[in-house]
């Protein structure tokens, strides 16, 4: 395991670090004695490389700045800030491509001219130059002349096969299809028992679903009812079991018989899954060991940290806020619920295929490693919008329940916004209509009627109002321009709409009128739910509509002397934060209390009791 492990860690150095090589070297693209494969990067590979190396430069421009050092110091210290197990090979990097790097930096060349100059940032024809920075003096196209023709002048770089050649281990390779497999299916890497329940956290492990507590047997599992009363062991994963010596009877049966205990299971996007990129990541004043001390948990959990997340969250926070779910309430309420939870959520990120999908470039320059970028690209389905109703359809599947063995559940379905969000020239065009809406909302109940056991509930959530997200932060500076003052909301949302890889280009724009439209074909598809929910009937569950909560949530925040944009996610300036999440479980509990109790089952009078005997097997 160890050495997997380790192979591991350099993937992710492949995943983040390429963009400083790649940045730093010329292009060796016309020299290239091996085809290259046009067809994979082009689009929207092509922004997200764009995108990485705009990224990586800024960070390291900003670094040399704020520490007053040269680039190539800059380039070591952020290496030093990168887990011991990544620094070797970081400042291998640093030592090869780094002086590249400072040559044009150090001329005063902006991430965006660099990056364009290096041909990580590509104009379309007929479209604009994209930049995130106000241009230089000079324009942008002649600061980029100027400095491709730097790049000639200087010393050209042997190859970056030393580098690639990482990817080329057969072991890696192996363990490349492994993470497609986790990406594509949304089911535990590690899961002996194939039961879909971890003791590994990441890699969609126990923090996506209550974690195994018996990882050789597949009919030992959080979420079913005790085998025989779990008189001799720990059949559900609750942490009860055993016989109360004092009157022979099973403690499953005195305290969970008829305790109405029920799951959670969240089908959710980016939003559900928790998606989120530190800022101290980017934020050159705040960068530490400490602060990147995370970034092998958060690769192989997707970015995403669902683990503190608004349904299924069971771990205190550790990247802001506080967390509160609706799992911890329903464990709370009935602690014989206890680990019965499994967030099913799609990434929408271009943010991730990003970081994930910047080796490409490094293929791409040389065509050798062909074999290992085609074994790594997405699947098609990864470059749809992530969580929207159509791939809800295919991401259902990896949900597990029994309808014979296991508890009724309590299902979430909310796709917030990629219904409506994408990030093409003509979005409203690629939207989901209300017909489509429709179709594929009954399709994943239909599925979900043949699968939950008899007695579940299913909620459906409205679509956002993403006018919130344009209204509080187009003014505001973005982590990156936090420095120098120089990068705002509104500069990031053109920038990924003009690569075509904005998360939402129908809200994350100037154009009211197409902010206002988005607005209008979510409310329409909010109105489907809402009427499937009115009229609807199921034999396994019963259903309900809740608006997503965000006028409420920001009420409330205010009340709690908030302001609005705290309720954002600061790098993608898209997705809700910590907080928002939090908040928003309060709001959807206090609704089902008082509008749906059933749905949440009766308090468990015997909670204290349970706690006070089991209380060392309470672990998450
Ligand atoms: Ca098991
Ligand atoms: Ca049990």
């Amino acid at each position: 395991m160890r050495g997997s492990r380790q192979m591991l860690l350099n993937l992710f150095c492949i995943l983040w670090l390429p963009l400083l090589l790649m940045a730093a070297s010329p292009s060796p693209l016309a020299s290239g004695n091996y085809p290259s494969a046009p067809s994979l990067f082009s689009g929207m590979y092509k922004g997200h490389t764009c995108v990485g190396c705009v990224l990586v430069v800024s960070v390291v421009e900003q670094l040399a700045q704020w520490h007053n050092s040269t680039v190539k110091a800059a380039l070591e210290r952020l290496c030093n800030y990168i887990p011991e197990d990544l620094q070797g090979f970081c400042y291998l990097l640093a030592e090869l491509y780094g002086p590249h790097l400072a040559e044009l930096i150090d001329r005063e060349m902006n991430a965006d001219v660099v990056c364009h100059s290096l041909k990580l940032c590509k104009q379309d024809t007929g479209q604009p130059l994209c930049h995130l920075y106000p241009p230089p003096k000079v324009g942008l196209s002649t600061a980029i002349r100027k400095a491709k023709r730097i790049m000639k002048t200087s010393k050209d770089l042997k190859s970056i096969m030393g580098f690639s050649n990482l990817c080329a281990f057969p072991l890696l390779d192996k363990l490349c299809e492994k993470i497609k497999y986790v990406i594509r299916n949304k089911l535990p890497f590690e899961d002996f028992d194939g039961d879909k329940f971890s003791t590994f956290p990441t890699l969609r492990g126990y923090h996506w679903r209550g974690r195994d507590c018996n990882d050789k047997n597949s009919t030992v599992y959080p979420g079913r009812r005790p085998d025989n009363w779990d008189v001799k062991s720990d059949s559900n994963c609750n942490g009860i079991w055993g016989v109360d010596p004092k009157d022979g009877i099973p403690y499953e049966e005195k305290f969970c018989k008829g305790a109405d205990s029920r799951g959670v299971v969240l089908l959710g996007d980016s939003a559900g899954a928790h998606f989120h990129i530190p800022p101290e990541w980017m934020t050159v004043t705040q960068m530490s060991v400490k602060a990147f001390a995370n970034l092998p948990m958060a690769f192989t959990d997707e970015l995403d940290w669902p683990q503190f997340s608004e349904i299924t969250g069971f771990l205190n926070s550790t990247i802001g806020g506080w967390t509160d779910s609706l799992y911890l309430r329903l464990r709370r309420r009935n602690r014989c619920n206890h680990r019965d939870l499994q967030n099913i959520s799609q990434n929408a990120g271009g943010w991730l295929r990003t970081l994930r999908t910047s080796h490409l470039a490094v293929t791409e320059d040389s065509g050798r490693w062909l074999p290992w970028s085609q074994s790594c690209v997405p699947h098609p389905s990864d470059t749809l919008s992530g969580g929207s109703s159509a791939n809800f359809l295919d991401l259902i599947k990896s949900l597990s329940r029994n309808q014979l063995l296991d508890n009724p559940a309590i299902v979430v379905y909310a796709t917030i916004g990629n219904d409506v969000c994408n990030g093409e020239r003509d979005t409203l065009a690629h939207m989901t209509t209300p017909k489509q809406m429709l179709s594929n909302v009954m399709q994943a109940l239909q599925f979900l009627n043949s699968h939950l056991p008899k007695g579940s509930h299913v909620i459906l959530t409205g679509l956002v109002d993403g006018r919130f997200l344009w209204d509080n932060l187009h003014d505001r500076y973005h982590p990156l321009g936090q420095l120098n003052k120089d990068v705002t909301y509104s500069q990031l949302y053109s920038f990924l709409n003009c690569l075509q890889v904005s998360p939402c280009s129908g809200w994350l724009t100037s154009n009211e009128t197409l902010r206002n439209l988005t607005s209008e074909r979510a409310l329409q598809l909010s109105n489907v739910l809402k009427e499937i929910a009115r009229s609807e009937k199921f034999s396994n569950f019963d259903i309900f509509y809740m608006d997503f909560p965000l006028r409420q949530t920001a009420a409330e925040w205010r009340q709690m002397g908030g302001e609005p944009w705290q309720l954002i996610e600061p790098v993608d300036g898209f997705h809700p934060s910590q907080i928002a999440a939090a908040l928003g479980t309060n709001i959807t509990w206090q609704k089902a209390l008082h509008e749906w109790p059933q749905v949440l089952g009766k308090e468990n009078p015997f909670n204290n009791q349970i706690e006070a005997i089991f209380k060392d097997q309470g672990g998450h």
